[in-house]
């Protein structure tokens, strides 16, 4: 075996090791996280998903921060399982505004197998469209995994949340192994992952290091990992939790970008709540995926003109090709809804 160099793909993060990191000084954080960023990414390109709830509401586990527990008053308007059709127009205006990824997110502990073939005919269809489908569903068993993977599906996400020693402190209604064991069978099914976790749930730095360090001893890193800053709900116990500095959390992107240097790391939920220079750092910072189109599961997110506009101001690409290069020359977004982005790229 070779000598592993600083940088290289590991596999055996200690959480102090990941504490060094965090406490760096931000400039060098920073310098560390783009060289690493550009030894294995052009790092002005940024994947580009859109989020849709196929079932919202009415769930019965009780992540804290989560509008969508049925535990919680949030007055949020429940509803069942969407109609495979509804979920295949939606898919259609993802891709058409840009998205190369569509997300289909469920409030549920789990799938039960009654849902099996309405998921899968969503799968099948939204690939159809040319996009990458993920699903994020709850747990998943080693048979369901199987069946998704047979029908396609590119990526579960499935998040950690947070450290095995703060996970207590925001749900109970599932352990930590639970996740782990979901992450194993989506694994093992070869089925891509998605997996991160929250910031700003009152959790201490070690615990952002235990994260990530738990992400990164995964056999195998998540080809995705989603760093969310707590969208502070009324209703749910977090909602009063203290607002996270954003200094602090573009060091957690750093950091994710160092240990898991060939992932997508994603700049999640929390940029409706974000100002743009947080999010031009977080880009600096390695991040090279979002969440895209004006809702995430069912709270805001920045409107896509707005998203756009950052990207064309900050020299930024979209995977996959330019939103123009892809759309058909008749089709009416082209220019219409984007002109600054277009005269700009094609200046
Ligand atoms: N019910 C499934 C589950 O929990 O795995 C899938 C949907 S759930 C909403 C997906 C993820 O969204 C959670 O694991 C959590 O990381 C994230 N999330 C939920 N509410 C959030 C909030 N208020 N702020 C930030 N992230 C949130
Ligand atoms: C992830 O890590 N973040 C997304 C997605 N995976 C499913 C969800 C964010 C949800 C934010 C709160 C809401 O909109 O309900
Ligand atoms: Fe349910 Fe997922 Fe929300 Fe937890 S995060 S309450 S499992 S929808």
């Amino acid at each position: 075996m070779t000598a592993a160099t600083p940088d290289s793909v590991r596999h055996d993060w200690a959480v102090d090791e990941a504490m060094d990191l965090l406490a760096l000084p931000f400039s060098d954080l920073i310098y560390r996280a783009q060289s690493v960023h550009r030894r294995y990414f052009d790092a002005n390109t940024v994947q580009v998903s859109q989020l849709l709830s196929i079932k919202t509401g009415a769930c019965p586990e009780d992540c804290k921060y989560c509008p969508q527990s049925t535990r919680y008053d949030t007055g949020l308007e429940k509803e069942k399982l969407l109609e495979v059709e509804k979920v295949l127009r939606e898919a259609r205006a993802a891709g058409a505004a840009g998205a190369t990824r569509f997300c289909m997110g469920a409030a549920w502990r789990s799938p039960k197998q009654k849902d099996m073939p309405y998921l899968v005919e969503m799968v099948r269809g939204v690939k159809e469209l040319g996009l990458e489908t993920c699903m994020t569903l709850g747990m998943l068993t080693a048979g369901q995994a199987d069946e998704f993977a047979e029908a396609g599906l590119d990526y579960y996400n499935h998040n950690l949340d947070t450290s095995p020693e703060y996970y207590g402190e925001v749900i109970t209604t599932r352990s930590y192994d639970d996740r782990l064991d979901t992450l194993a069978n989506v694994r093992a099914a070869g089925l891509k992952v998605c997996s991160g976790g929250i910031m700003g749930m009152g959790e201490s730095l070690r615990d952002r290091a235990g994260l990530l360090v738990q992400l990164a001893r995964l056999p195998q890193h998540p080809e995705s990992v989603p760093i969310n800053m707590l969208v502070r709900v009324e209703g749910t116990p977090l909602a009063e939790e203290a607002e996270l500095d954003p200094i602090d959390f573009v060091r957690t992107i750093a950091a994710a970008r160092i240990m898991m240097p060939q992932s997508h790391v994603r700049l999640s939920a929390g940029r409706e709540q974000m100002d743009e220079s947080t999010q031009a750092l977080a880009f600096l910072a390695g991040a090279n995926s979002i969440f895209y189109g004006e809702k995430l599961l069912t709270t805001a997110n920045p409107a896509a003109n707005r998203d756009m506009d950052l990207f064309r101001r900050l020299g930024i690409e979209p995977e996959g090709g330019a939103l123009g290069d892809r759309l058909p020359a008749a089709c009416p977004r082209r220019k219409v809804d984007h002109p600054q982005y277009y005269d700009a790229a094609r200046a």
